[in-house]
């Protein structure tokens, strides 16, 4: 598996109903463009495509929400989206849209080969039907109560009180979102991809890199936490999934028996990348079919970790029945980022919308790109706070990188009137600094393209900290009179790490290298001459100009303010099942015999792990002084890692009734304090005490 003659590189195409927001951004599009920018510095000939994904359900409801129609709910969002990558710098080739006539086409093309080859089977079903509306509804069309926990306002496909997964048949008492009425069972068709028929080689494929028997990738590659939940559905059994829908909104199924049906948006979404390639190939004149065909291709998906299943093993199945396509390289898909101690909530209006902060900070484009970059949700669930922005801001962007670039311009306006220094003395105390710089590039380059983005920033952020270093260990402004020629040299070396610094931070910060670029009177820096790179000695420089001006707790205090000012709104409308048990409310009184039936224990947590396809689980073992540990399942995934929570101490309600949850006996439940904005911390004993210990 040498190099690839070219990279295909996707990212996830988000659903044009609403705005982009942070948690977006760090989960598939920040990514994706550091690693394009670092490729295409490199000389690497890359294709960089996204586009809006216009249909599915959400978006059918949303016009319905707003009495207006699909296409104008999309036309809207679908402008604000392109709109918002471009100006936060993600420089795609291409932002296509689903609901275009190219995309249509294509689909119906390959929705066509595939039916040809006898890809689908035929299955008769009975779905629900709203006769009333006169149509069949989607799992999110559907409400009702939910068997597991009794919560009124569950949806067909998930119960968002408890998180149990549903079906629209578990719904006790359903009712259709359009009419209100109850729906009625209807027998419909439905073409299906039978995936437990491709089991085999796509567990094969994943697990050990191997397609028709060749090495295709290596799966040490791909992070543990996507192959992880591609094994939990493949250990599950993969089952036939419907890949069409009676919806009216979509790519009609190209068959004259389905007249009235769509494409499943999970086949058409996928196949947008493929449209998006076609759109940019008559664009610019090129061939669409080696960026999709061609074995010398490499192809990744940047994506956030609900859509793996889909680009990890639907859309694989789906391209290699086709025939004639790649298969991806990597699937890198990123955590969920959360916000304030919430997670990020279109519907709760939980976010920070990233056409509002371009609006609302402009010329911070970068600040936002780093303070994102150093938290991104590689590995685990992670958190974007103002306060972290403002710090890392002042104590990184401005203190370290902003302060070097400054110093080294003002000294050589002020020495050397503002040009780059004649003379060149090389001194061996200065091979330290000047070497560690010159691997910079090339340790940024591997944490890149092992998708290591944060040790990739913090690897490109070192010359600047070696650069701080270096002149407060020279000291220049005390040797300009003695020794002119040594002063310099050490500026002259200075600003060749600033120029090294407009290397190594191009994929991450590229607002701020144009400014570093334009100041120092250089291009871009080729990735073969990085080493050779000298600044032309003599040359006029740019006036010293500060890159980042420090963020004030006054301009971030109305951002907290907005922010929960929409909290009540979030409240609003909340679920209804939130709204049964109004917050905080002292439940009725009890007598403290009802008090005295809790066993609650002390107990150590001995180990944890997520539960896949369950985002908000943890499966905890707990030591309470038992013979055995307990199994608890604790919904804590969205605060805490599992890492986090071995080790702890804990309170345990140990005689519960232990009941199944997503398959897995949970014997007990773990105390936990939840305040009114969402927070969740432990309730533990504020010592060590011995496992098995009675509270009361
Ligand atoms: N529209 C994004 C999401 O699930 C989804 C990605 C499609 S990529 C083909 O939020
Ligand atoms: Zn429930």
């Amino acid at each position: 598996m040498g190099d690839p003659k070219r990279y295909t590189v996707t990212a996830a195409l988000p659903y044009a109903n609403g705005p982009l927001h942070i948690g977006h951004v760090a989960g598939a599009y920040l990514p994706a463009d550091i690693y394009v920018r670092s490729l295409r510095q490199r000389g690497k000939q890359v294709l960089f495509v996204c586009g809006s994904d216009e249909h599915g359900a959400a978006i059918t409801m949303k016009a319905l929400q707003e009495g207006s129609t699909p296409q104008q709910i999309v036309d809207r969002y679908h402008a604000m989206l392109e709109s918002s990558l471009k100006g936060l710098g993600v420089d795609l080739d291409v932002y296509h849209r689903t609901s275009s006539e190219l995309h249509h086409r294509t689909s119906q093309e390959f929705f066509d080969q595939l039916y040809e080859k006898g890809a689908f089977t035929e299955q008769e079903e009975e779905q629900y039907f709203d006769p009333e509306a006169g149509r069949f509804l989607a799992d999110r069309y559907i409400t009702g109560t939910c068997p597991k926990c009794g919560n009124p306002g569950a949806y067909g496909d998930q119960c968002e009180k408890c998180g149990s997964a549903l079906s629209p048949a578990d719904l006790i008492d359903p009712k259709s979102t359009l009419s209100g009425g109850a729906p009625v069972l209807k027998r419909t068709k439905h073409w299906y991809l039978p995936m437990d028929q491709h089991q085999e080689w796509v567990d094969t494929w994943l697990n050990q890199g191997l397609l028709d028997g060749t090495q295709h990738h290596d799966p040490k590659e791909w992070k543990p936490q996507v192959l992880g939940q591609c094994n939990s559905w493949i250990k599950d059994g993969l089952r036939p999934r419907a890949m069409t829908r009676d919806l009216d909104w979509g790519v009609p199924v190209p068959l004259d028996q389905a007249k009235g049906k769509v494409l499943y948006v999970w086949l058409d979404a996928p196949i947008g990348y493929i449209s998006a390639t076609r759109q940019w190939a008559l664009d610019h004149g090129r061939d669409w079919e080696p960026w999709w065909k061609d074995k010398d291709t490499r192809l990744v998906h940047f994506i956030g970790k609900d859509n793996i299943v889909f680009h990890c093993i639907v859309f694989p199945i789906l391209l290699k029945e086709h025939g004639g396509f790649i298969l991806p390289h990597n699937v890198p898909a990123n955590e969920f980022l959360n916000l304030e101690g919430r997670k990020l909530s279109t519907s709760r209006n939980w976010a920070v919308w990233v056409h509002e902060y371009l609006d609302r900070w402009p010329g911070r484009e970068d600040v936002l790109r780093y303070t994102l970059t150093t938290i991104l949700p590689e590995f685990r669930d992670s958190e974007f706070t103002w306060k972290d922005l403002q710090e890392k801001n002042n104590n990184e962007l401005v203190a370290i990188l902003g302060n070097f670039v400054q110093r080294v311009f003002v000294l050589c306006h002020k020495y050397f009137e503002g040009k780059v220094p004649e003379s060149k003395r090389p001194d061996p105390s200065d091979v330290d600094v000047l070497t560690a710089v010159n691997e910079a590039p090339f340790l940024v380059r591997g944490h890149i393209d092992r998708y290591r983005f944060r040790e990739a920033l913090a690897m490109a952020m070192m010359p600047a900290r070696l650069g701080n270093k270096y002149l407060t260990d020279t000291e220049p402004w005390k040797l300009h009179a003695t020794d002119p020629d040594r002063v310099a040299t050490i500026l002259y070396n200075c600003l060749n790490i600033v120029a090294a610094l407009s290397h190594v931070l191009g994929p991450f910060l590229p607002f701020t290298v144009k400014k570093l670029q334009q100041m120092l009177g250089i291009g871009a820096i080729p990735w073969a001459d990085i080493l050779s790179f000298e600044m032309p000695r003599g040359q006029a420089l740019g006036k010293p100009e500060h890159l980042f001006s420090p963020i004030t707790d006054e301009e971030i205090q109305p951002e907290l303010e907005r922010l929960h000012a929409h909290a009540p709104l979030a409240k609003e409308v909340q679920t209804q099942a939130d709204a049964i048990s109004p917050a905080n409310a002292i439940k009725p009184l009890i007598q403290f015999d009802d008090f005295a039936r809790l066993d609650l224990r002390t107990g150590l947590v001995l180990a944890a792990e997520r539960i896949p396809k369950a985002d908000k689980l943890l499966k905890l073992t707990v030591d309470i002084g038992e013979e055995d540990p307990r199994t608890v399942i604790s919904g804590i995934a969205a605060h805490y890692g599992p890492e986090e929570v071995v080790g702890r101490q804990v309170v345990l309600v140990a005689n519960l009734e232990p009941r199944k949850m997503r398959g897995v006996l949970s014997e007990g439940m773990v105390l936990m304090s939840e305040d009114a904005d969402g927070k969740l911390v432990f309730v533990a004993p504020d010592a060590a005490i011995r496992p098995g210990s009675e509270v009361r």
